[in-house]
């Protein structure tokens, strides 16, 4: 890295206020989790594509998950989707996890995956599916008290094609009973993050399909439950900041599933289409984490942020690389916004002022910041370059084709 690049760089800053001694501190502080279905074959309704290299177990995910952390220094924990990542001892798979140097974070129970939930999980109308699938998400706590987790992701595919269908009053009663028996079970750390998504695999009705329901959800279950957004799961042109923004001053804003799309649930690399979208996600989340009131700065801190992408086309760990820098380089444009003058320009009613308060911390290039902030913590200051250059990548074709599907 060029020194000079970097002094300019903090001279620049200081000069317009910003404390980059801060702004490095809080860069140094972001945690992205990385999903263990990131690193196995996907695809889409069409095709699922077979790579060469891919994990043929949970325990290979874990060793491809570490990769990443040792080359970004921010992805300490790796989400797990049961039964996607099945095993027979858990307590094995935490000590490979952390022999690896990261750990489990998120448990994902799933309730997709079966036949049986052809006409819904815990909505189904039959009452023992609805008992099957309750049992699952009882058996994701106990699983996450075994690998010491205290994040439980629920997302449901339960929903109806045609009108009439189904009664969706008594299935919303049914979520909520399901919900609370899994509630009353989790110990008092753990918090359980509920994901929506407006329809797919359901194209008429999603039993859960929007914030509001999740956070209404959250609300009657109790203080630990909130909200969890995906960044892809929303109408076209939704103001997802906004929605963040008031989940966090409401105290029900969980964490995030950071991913990128165009058109639908794509789960593209996050920051790949809409940059602008994430940095001004972050934008909300810095300003209420400098709010006067202490509870919301708390809630601020207390995000879970995680990558959830599936990549088809892309070699895995390259593209779980790209996602991981993509999302600091976002923050790091975020931190940069001088939130004094954004606030002097809003108390003024100066419209144009308090947009470009915004907007012109987009238009700086971090990779000086970013490169100092990789040296101090003793990664590569380009981690992508040096995964590349690890021979990592030629060594896990030995694998051969045929791994795990997500
Ligand atoms: C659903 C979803 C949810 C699942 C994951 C695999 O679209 O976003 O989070 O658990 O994808
Ligand atoms: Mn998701
Ligand atoms: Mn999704």
């Amino acid at each position: 890295m060029s020194d000079k690049a970097y002094a300019l760089f903090e001279e620049q800053q200081a000069l317009r206020g910003i404390d980059i001694a801060a702004v490095k501190a809080k860069l140094k502080a972001l945690k992205v989790e990385t999903p263990s279905w990131g690193y196995g074959d996907s695809g889409t309704r069409f095709k699922v594509y077979k790579q060469t290299g891919v994990p043929r177990n949970p325990f290979e995910k874990f060793e491809d998950a570490a990769q990443v952390h040792k080359l970004t220094g921010v992805c300490p924990s790796v989400a797990i989707h049961i039964p996607w990542d099945k095993v027979d001892d858990y307590a094995k798979l935490k000590q490979h996890a952390s022999d690896l140097g990261v750990s489990i974070g998120a448990v994902n129970p799933n309730l997709f995956q079966e036949d049986d939930y052809i006409f819904g999980s815990v909505t189904n109308s039959n009452a023992a599916i609805r008992r099957k699938a309750t049992d699952h998400l009882l058996e994701c706590v106990d699983i996450a008290k075994t690998v010491g987790s205290d994040v439980l992701s629920l997302w449901f595919a339960d929903g109806s094609n045609y009108p009439g269908q189904v009664d969706i009053r008594a299935r919303k009663a049914w979520m909520y009973e399901s919900l609370k028996e899994m509630y009353n079970a989790m110990s008092p750390s753990m918090r359980m993050l509920i994901e929506y998504k407006f329809y797919e695999p359901a194209f008429y009705h999603t039993d859960l399909a929007d914030w509001g329901m999740a956070f209404n959800l959250a609300n009657k279950l109790g203080p630990q439950a909130e909200v969890l957004v995906d960044t892809g799961h929303h109408p076209q042109g939704t103001n997802i900041e906004h929605i963040v923004t008031y989940l966090l001053d409401e105290n029900k804003l969980g964490g995030f599933h950071f991913n990128s799309r165009k058109y639908g649930d794509d789960d593209l690399i996050v920051g790949s289409v809409n940059p602008y979208e994430l940095f001004l996600i972050f934008y909300q989340i810095i300003d209420a984490a400098n709010d006067k009131n202490p509870q919301i700065r708390q809630a601020a801190d207390n995000i879970a942020y995680m990558i959830d992408q599936s990549h088809n086309i892309e070699r895995k760990i390259p593209a779980m690389l790209r996602s991981v820098l993509n999302v600091q380089t976002q923050y790091a444009k975020a931190l940069l916004i001088n939130l004094e003058e954004v606030r002097a320009a809003q108390e003024n009613q100066d419209v144009l002022g308090a947009e470009d308060a915004v907007r012109k911390a987009f238009e700086f290039d971090v990779t000086p910041l970013l490169k100092a902030v990789r040296e101090e913590i003793g990664v590569p200051v380009d981690p992508m370059k040096a995964y590349l250059a690890s021979g990592y990548d030629e060594k896990i074709n030995a694998r051969g084709k045929g791994g795990a599907s997500w």
